[in-house]
Protein backbone atom coordinates (compact mmCIF):
# COMPACT_ATOMS: atom_id res chain seq x y z
CA UNK A 1 0.00 0.00 0.00
CA UNK A 2 1.28 3.92 -0.66
CA UNK A 3 2.12 5.38 2.39
CA UNK A 4 0.50 8.95 3.81
CA UNK A 5 1.67 11.03 6.70
CA UNK A 6 0.43 13.70 8.43
CA UNK A 7 -0.01 15.86 11.79
CA UNK A 8 -1.41 18.33 13.77
CA UNK A 9 -0.10 20.50 16.57
CA UNK A 10 -2.01 20.65 19.90
CA UNK A 11 -1.94 24.35 20.27
CA UNK A 12 -4.99 24.60 21.22
CA UNK A 13 -7.75 22.86 23.73
CA UNK A 14 -10.18 22.03 20.15
CA UNK A 15 -8.99 21.77 16.42
CA UNK A 16 -11.09 23.81 14.26
CA UNK A 17 -13.03 23.66 10.85
CA UNK A 18 -10.30 24.39 8.66
CA UNK A 19 -8.04 21.45 10.67
CA UNK A 20 -11.05 19.12 9.84
CA UNK A 21 -12.15 20.35 6.65
CA UNK A 22 -8.81 21.01 5.00
CA UNK A 23 -6.73 18.38 6.85
CA UNK A 24 -8.34 15.65 8.91
CA UNK A 25 -11.45 14.53 7.04
CA UNK A 26 -9.02 13.38 4.25
CA UNK A 27 -7.01 11.49 7.15
CA UNK A 28 -9.93 9.44 7.72
CA UNK A 29 -10.67 9.04 4.30
CA UNK A 30 -6.72 7.81 3.47
CA UNK A 31 -7.07 5.31 6.30
CA UNK A 32 -9.17 3.01 4.08
CA UNK A 33 -6.62 3.24 1.08
CA UNK A 34 -3.07 4.14 2.23
CA UNK A 35 -0.93 2.77 5.18
CA UNK A 36 -1.88 5.79 6.80
CA UNK A 37 0.75 7.59 9.93
CA UNK A 38 -1.27 10.44 11.42
CA UNK A 39 0.77 12.20 14.52
CA UNK A 40 0.25 15.04 17.33
CA UNK A 41 3.28 17.25 16.49
CA UNK A 42 3.84 18.42 20.16
CA UNK A 43 7.44 19.25 19.42
CA UNK A 44 6.44 21.57 16.28
CA UNK A 45 3.94 23.50 18.98
CA UNK A 46 6.80 24.10 21.12
CA UNK A 47 8.49 26.54 18.71
CA UNK A 48 6.54 29.04 20.26
CA UNK A 49 6.19 29.23 24.51
CA UNK A 50 3.80 26.48 25.64
CA UNK A 51 2.28 26.12 28.78
CA UNK A 52 3.67 22.62 30.21
CA UNK A 53 0.52 21.21 31.85
CA UNK A 54 -1.51 23.11 28.89
CA UNK A 55 0.58 20.74 26.32
CA UNK A 56 0.19 17.53 28.01
CA UNK A 57 -3.22 18.02 28.38
CA UNK A 58 -3.64 19.40 24.38
CA UNK A 59 -1.54 16.32 23.44
CA UNK A 60 -4.17 13.90 24.41
CA UNK A 61 -7.08 16.05 23.37
CA UNK A 62 -6.25 16.44 20.14
CA UNK A 63 -5.92 12.76 20.19
CA UNK A 64 -8.98 11.88 21.42
CA UNK A 65 -10.64 14.22 18.46
CA UNK A 66 -8.54 12.93 16.18
CA UNK A 67 -10.32 9.30 16.66
CA UNK A 68 -13.70 10.60 17.54
CA UNK A 69 -13.57 11.93 13.58
CA UNK A 70 -13.09 8.69 12.84
CA UNK A 71 -9.53 7.42 12.98
CA UNK A 72 -9.35 3.85 13.45
CA UNK A 73 -6.27 2.51 15.38
CA UNK A 74 -6.70 -1.00 13.51
CA UNK A 75 -6.52 0.90 10.49
CA UNK A 76 -4.23 3.81 10.72
CA UNK A 77 -1.10 4.54 13.46
CA UNK A 78 -2.17 7.28 15.40
CA UNK A 79 1.26 8.35 17.81
CA UNK A 80 2.68 11.32 19.50
CA UNK A 81 5.35 13.32 17.70
CA UNK A 82 7.90 13.07 20.86
CA UNK A 83 7.76 9.26 21.35
CA UNK A 84 9.27 8.64 18.49
CA UNK A 85 12.89 10.09 19.38
CA UNK A 86 14.44 9.83 15.25
CA UNK A 87 11.75 12.43 14.02
CA UNK A 88 14.66 14.96 16.10
CA UNK A 89 17.61 13.12 14.95
CA UNK A 90 16.49 13.29 10.94
CA UNK A 91 15.92 16.70 11.88
CA UNK A 92 19.20 17.78 12.42
CA UNK A 93 20.64 15.61 9.99
CA UNK A 94 18.65 17.82 7.53
CA UNK A 95 18.67 20.50 8.53
CA UNK A 96 22.89 20.59 8.19
CA UNK A 97 21.72 20.38 4.18
CA UNK A 98 19.40 22.74 4.47
CA UNK A 99 20.40 26.18 3.37
CA UNK A 100 20.08 29.35 5.45
CA UNK A 101 18.50 31.13 2.82
CA UNK A 102 16.46 28.65 1.73
CA UNK A 103 14.75 28.44 5.06
CA UNK A 104 14.75 32.17 5.69
CA UNK A 105 12.01 31.82 2.40
CA UNK A 106 9.18 30.26 4.43
CA UNK A 107 6.69 32.42 5.25
CA UNK A 108 5.16 30.76 7.88
CA UNK A 109 8.39 31.59 9.51
CA UNK A 110 7.85 35.25 8.88
CA UNK A 111 4.12 35.54 9.46
CA UNK A 112 4.36 33.82 13.03
CA UNK A 113 7.86 35.22 14.15
CA UNK A 114 6.18 38.49 13.32
CA UNK A 115 3.42 37.81 16.10
CA UNK A 116 5.82 35.85 18.88
CA UNK A 117 8.04 39.43 18.30
CA UNK A 118 11.50 39.37 20.68
CA UNK A 119 10.49 35.35 21.88
CA UNK A 120 11.04 34.45 18.29
CA UNK A 121 13.24 31.00 18.42
CA UNK A 122 15.52 29.08 16.59
CA UNK A 123 13.07 26.00 17.07
CA UNK A 124 10.31 28.06 15.12
CA UNK A 125 12.93 28.92 12.18
CA UNK A 126 13.93 25.34 11.68
CA UNK A 127 9.80 24.18 11.99
CA UNK A 128 9.84 23.28 8.75
CA UNK A 129 13.04 20.98 8.39
CA UNK A 130 11.62 19.23 11.84
CA UNK A 131 8.09 18.72 9.50
CA UNK A 132 10.28 17.50 6.41
CA UNK A 133 12.24 14.73 8.58
CA UNK A 134 8.66 13.56 9.75
CA UNK A 135 7.71 13.14 6.17
CA UNK A 136 11.28 11.74 5.41
CA UNK A 137 11.18 9.48 8.21
CA UNK A 138 8.03 7.01 7.01
CA UNK A 139 8.99 7.34 2.92
CA UNK A 140 5.29 8.93 2.47
CA UNK A 141 3.93 8.79 -0.56
CA UNK A 142 1.33 11.58 -0.04
CA UNK A 143 0.85 14.28 2.43
CA UNK A 144 -2.65 15.28 3.17
CA UNK A 145 -2.44 19.26 4.33
CA UNK A 146 -3.97 22.57 4.15
CA UNK A 147 -2.77 25.00 1.26
CA UNK A 148 -0.77 26.88 3.79
CA UNK A 149 1.91 24.36 4.39
CA UNK A 150 2.19 23.93 0.53
CA UNK A 151 5.60 25.72 0.74
CA UNK A 152 6.96 23.36 3.76
CA UNK A 153 6.11 20.28 1.57
CA UNK A 154 7.92 21.51 -1.44
CA UNK A 155 10.97 22.23 1.02
CA UNK A 156 10.90 19.01 2.25
CA UNK A 157 10.50 17.20 -1.69
CA UNK A 158 13.70 19.52 -2.10
CA UNK A 159 15.77 17.80 1.19
CA UNK A 160 14.55 14.12 -0.14
CA UNK A 161 16.06 15.08 -3.74
CA UNK A 162 18.52 16.64 -2.23
CA UNK A 163 20.01 13.58 0.15
CA UNK A 164 18.91 10.63 -2.54
CA UNK A 165 21.46 13.05 -4.83
CA UNK A 166 24.51 12.73 -2.72
CA UNK A 167 23.75 9.83 -0.75
CA UNK A 168 22.24 7.08 -2.61
CA UNK A 169 18.17 6.95 -2.89
CA UNK A 170 17.04 6.98 0.52
CA UNK A 171 13.51 8.91 0.46
CA UNK A 172 10.50 8.96 -1.48
CA UNK A 173 9.91 12.29 -2.63
CA UNK A 174 6.44 12.95 -1.05
CA UNK A 175 3.64 14.53 -2.94
CA UNK A 176 1.32 17.34 -1.49
CA UNK A 177 -2.08 15.93 -1.26
CA UNK A 178 -4.29 19.18 -0.87
CA UNK A 179 -8.06 19.51 -2.10
CA UNK A 180 -8.37 22.47 -3.94
CA UNK A 181 -12.03 22.92 -2.75
CA UNK A 182 -11.11 23.01 1.58
CA UNK A 183 -7.23 24.30 0.79
CA UNK A 184 -7.81 27.20 3.10
CA UNK A 185 -10.89 27.99 5.03
CA UNK A 186 -11.04 31.48 6.29
CA UNK A 187 -11.58 33.27 9.34
CA UNK A 188 -14.95 33.92 10.24
CA UNK A 189 -14.35 37.46 10.84
CA UNK A 190 -12.06 38.17 8.61
CA UNK A 191 -12.50 36.61 5.25
CA UNK A 192 -8.81 37.54 4.04
CA UNK A 193 -6.92 35.31 6.96
CA UNK A 194 -6.92 32.00 7.37
CA UNK A 195 -8.65 30.43 10.57
CA UNK A 196 -6.31 29.43 12.94
CA UNK A 197 -5.84 28.23 16.18
CA UNK A 198 -3.38 30.66 17.45
CA UNK A 199 -4.23 34.05 15.47
CA UNK A 200 -7.96 33.91 15.40
CA UNK A 201 -10.31 35.79 17.40
CA UNK A 202 -12.52 33.33 18.92
CA UNK A 203 -15.89 34.72 17.18
CA UNK A 204 -13.14 34.03 13.97
CA UNK A 205 -12.87 30.55 14.36
CA UNK A 206 -15.65 27.37 15.10
CA UNK A 207 -13.91 24.29 17.09
CA UNK A 208 -14.82 20.80 16.67
CA UNK A 209 -15.64 21.02 20.46
CA UNK A 210 -17.73 24.30 20.14
CA UNK A 211 -21.47 23.47 21.96
CA UNK A 212 -24.12 23.68 19.32
CA UNK A 213 -24.90 26.69 20.98
CA UNK A 214 -22.02 28.70 20.09
CA UNK A 215 -21.60 27.25 16.65
CA UNK A 216 -24.73 28.93 15.86
CA UNK A 217 -24.11 31.89 17.42
CA UNK A 218 -20.79 32.05 15.63
CA UNK A 219 -22.40 31.53 12.17
CA UNK A 220 -25.14 34.14 12.83
CA UNK A 221 -22.55 36.79 13.40
CA UNK A 222 -20.44 35.34 10.41
CA UNK A 223 -19.08 38.43 8.23
CA UNK A 224 -21.05 38.57 5.61
CA UNK A 225 -21.05 41.15 2.52
CA UNK A 226 -22.70 43.89 1.57
CA UNK A 227 -25.95 43.20 -0.78
CA UNK A 228 -28.07 39.94 0.70
CA UNK A 229 -27.24 37.51 -2.42
CA UNK A 230 -25.78 34.16 -1.32
CA UNK A 231 -23.30 34.39 -4.07
CA UNK A 232 -19.55 32.61 -4.36
CA UNK A 233 -17.52 35.92 -5.62
CA UNK A 234 -13.90 36.09 -4.29
CA UNK A 235 -13.23 39.35 -4.87
CA UNK A 236 -16.84 41.06 -4.09
CA UNK A 237 -18.06 38.62 -1.91
CA UNK A 238 -15.36 36.76 0.29
CA UNK A 239 -17.27 36.20 3.42
CA UNK A 240 -20.43 34.41 1.76
CA UNK A 241 -18.17 32.78 -0.36
CA UNK A 242 -15.98 30.90 2.08
CA UNK A 243 -19.59 29.97 4.09
CA UNK A 244 -20.47 28.65 0.48
CA UNK A 245 -17.45 26.36 0.32
CA UNK A 246 -17.97 25.30 4.12
CA UNK A 247 -21.63 24.11 3.39
CA UNK A 248 -20.50 22.86 0.30
CA UNK A 249 -17.97 20.50 1.64
CA UNK A 250 -20.05 19.70 4.46
CA UNK A 251 -23.28 18.81 2.46
CA UNK A 252 -21.26 17.20 -0.43
CA UNK A 253 -23.49 19.70 -2.13
CA UNK A 254 -22.07 21.81 -5.71
CA UNK A 255 -21.57 25.85 -4.45
CA UNK A 256 -24.37 26.34 -7.67
CA UNK A 257 -26.89 24.28 -6.37
CA UNK A 258 -26.71 25.77 -2.43
CA UNK A 259 -26.89 29.33 -4.74
CA UNK A 260 -29.49 28.42 -6.27
CA UNK A 261 -31.47 27.18 -3.33
CA UNK A 262 -31.21 30.15 -1.66
CA UNK A 263 -31.81 32.37 -4.67
CA UNK A 264 -33.73 35.46 -2.55
CA UNK A 265 -33.73 34.02 0.68
CA UNK A 266 -31.05 36.25 1.95
CA UNK A 267 -28.35 35.29 4.45
CA UNK A 268 -30.45 34.61 7.64
CA UNK A 269 -31.83 31.38 5.97
CA UNK A 270 -28.70 29.86 4.17
CA UNK A 271 -26.86 30.77 7.68
CA UNK A 272 -29.25 28.92 9.67
CA UNK A 273 -29.33 25.89 7.96
CA UNK A 274 -25.10 26.07 7.57
CA UNK A 275 -25.15 25.81 11.53
CA UNK A 276 -27.28 22.90 11.39
CA UNK A 277 -24.87 21.41 9.34
CA UNK A 278 -22.31 22.12 11.59
CA UNK A 279 -23.72 20.87 14.53
CA UNK A 280 -24.94 17.70 13.25
CA UNK A 281 -21.06 17.15 12.17
CA UNK A 282 -19.42 18.16 15.03
CA UNK A 283 -21.82 17.15 18.09
CA UNK A 284 -20.99 13.52 17.62
CA UNK A 285 -17.17 14.44 17.41
CA UNK A 286 -17.75 16.51 20.40
CA UNK A 287 -19.70 13.93 22.18
CA UNK A 288 -16.49 10.62 21.40
CA UNK A 289 -14.08 12.98 22.45
CA UNK A 290 -15.37 13.41 26.01
CA UNK A 291 -15.92 9.71 26.24
CA UNK A 292 -12.30 8.75 24.71
CA UNK A 293 -10.86 11.54 27.51
CA UNK A 294 -12.72 10.06 30.43
CA UNK A 295 -10.58 7.18 29.99
CA UNK A 296 -6.87 8.06 29.73
CA UNK A 297 -5.21 4.90 30.01
CA UNK A 298 -7.12 3.21 27.36
CA UNK A 299 -6.12 6.44 24.81
CA UNK A 300 -2.37 6.45 26.32
CA UNK A 301 -2.40 2.45 24.91
CA UNK A 302 -3.62 3.44 21.71
CA UNK A 303 -0.82 5.92 21.08
CA UNK A 304 1.97 3.50 22.65
CA UNK A 305 0.68 1.01 20.41
CA UNK A 306 1.08 3.83 17.36
CA UNK A 307 4.35 4.60 19.17
CA UNK A 308 5.66 1.15 18.94
CA UNK A 309 4.90 1.13 14.93
CA UNK A 310 5.85 4.23 13.80
CA UNK A 311 8.77 3.81 15.69
CA UNK A 312 9.93 0.36 13.60
CA UNK A 313 9.71 2.34 10.56
CA UNK A 314 11.44 5.06 12.18
CA UNK A 315 14.09 3.44 13.28
CA UNK A 316 14.82 1.13 9.96
CA UNK A 317 14.70 4.40 7.92
CA UNK A 318 17.45 6.28 10.60
CA UNK A 319 19.79 3.22 10.29
CA UNK A 320 19.97 3.52 6.53
CA UNK A 321 20.25 7.31 6.88
CA UNK A 322 23.53 6.94 9.70
CA UNK A 323 24.62 4.47 7.09
CA UNK A 324 24.63 6.32 4.25
CA UNK A 325 25.94 9.87 5.97
CA UNK A 326 28.96 7.39 7.06
CA UNK A 327 27.86 7.82 11.34
CA UNK A 328 29.98 5.26 12.49
CA UNK A 329 27.88 2.22 13.82
CA UNK A 330 27.81 1.46 17.28
CA UNK A 331 28.65 -1.75 18.55
CA UNK A 332 25.47 -3.36 19.83
CA UNK A 333 26.92 -5.63 22.26
CA UNK A 334 28.96 -2.71 23.39
CA UNK A 335 25.74 -0.39 23.94
CA UNK A 336 25.45 2.20 26.38
CA UNK A 337 24.04 0.07 28.93
CA UNK A 338 26.09 -3.27 28.66
CA UNK A 339 29.20 -1.37 29.12
CA UNK A 340 29.66 0.08 32.62
CA UNK A 341 32.26 2.65 33.75
CA UNK A 342 34.60 0.58 36.18
CA UNK A 343 33.33 1.90 39.77
N1 LIG B 1 -7.77 27.47 7.77
C1 LIG B 1 -7.39 26.28 7.29
N2 LIG B 1 -7.95 25.76 6.19
C2 LIG B 1 -7.58 24.54 5.71
N3 LIG B 1 -6.63 23.77 6.30
C3 LIG B 1 -6.05 24.25 7.41
N4 LIG B 1 -5.11 23.75 8.24
C4 LIG B 1 -4.84 24.64 9.22
N5 LIG B 1 -5.62 25.73 9.08
C5 LIG B 1 -6.38 25.52 7.97
C6 LIG B 1 -4.48 22.44 8.08
O1 LIG B 1 -4.70 21.71 9.28
C7 LIG B 1 -3.60 20.82 9.50
C8 LIG B 1 -3.12 20.92 10.92
O2 LIG B 1 -2.65 22.23 11.16
P1 LIG B 1 -1.56 22.50 12.28
O3 LIG B 1 -2.07 22.08 13.59
O4 LIG B 1 -0.30 21.87 11.88
O5 LIG B 1 -1.31 24.02 12.33
P2 LIG B 1 -1.44 25.19 11.33
O6 LIG B 1 -1.39 24.78 9.91
O7 LIG B 1 -0.45 26.22 11.69
O8 LIG B 1 -2.92 25.61 11.69
P3 LIG B 1 -3.35 26.68 12.72
O9 LIG B 1 -4.74 26.43 13.08
O10 LIG B 1 -3.05 28.03 12.17
O11 LIG B 1 -2.47 26.35 13.98
P4 LIG B 1 -1.48 27.30 14.80
O12 LIG B 1 -2.28 28.49 15.12
O13 LIG B 1 -1.10 26.49 15.99
O14 LIG B 1 -0.34 27.61 13.91
C9 LIG B 1 -2.53 21.20 8.48
O15 LIG B 1 -2.54 20.26 7.43
C10 LIG B 1 -2.97 22.54 7.98
O16 LIG B 1 -2.57 22.77 6.64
Amino acid sequence: MPRVLSGIQPTADSFHLGNYLGAVRQWVALQETYDAFYCVVDLHAITVPQDPRLLTERTRIAAAQLLAAGLDPDKCTLFVQSHVPEHTELAWVLGCMTGFGEASRMTQFKDKSGKVGTETSVGLFTYPVLQAADILLYLADQVPVGEDQRQHLELSRTLAQRFNHRFGETFVVPQPYILKEVAKIYDLQDPSAKMSKSSSSPQGIIDVLDTPDVIRRKISRAVTDTGSEVRADEAEKPGVTNLLRIYSALSGDPVEAIEARYAGAGYGAFKKDLAEQLVATFAPIRERTNAILADPPALDRILARGAGRAGKVAAETMTAVRNRIGLLPATPSLSRTAVADPP
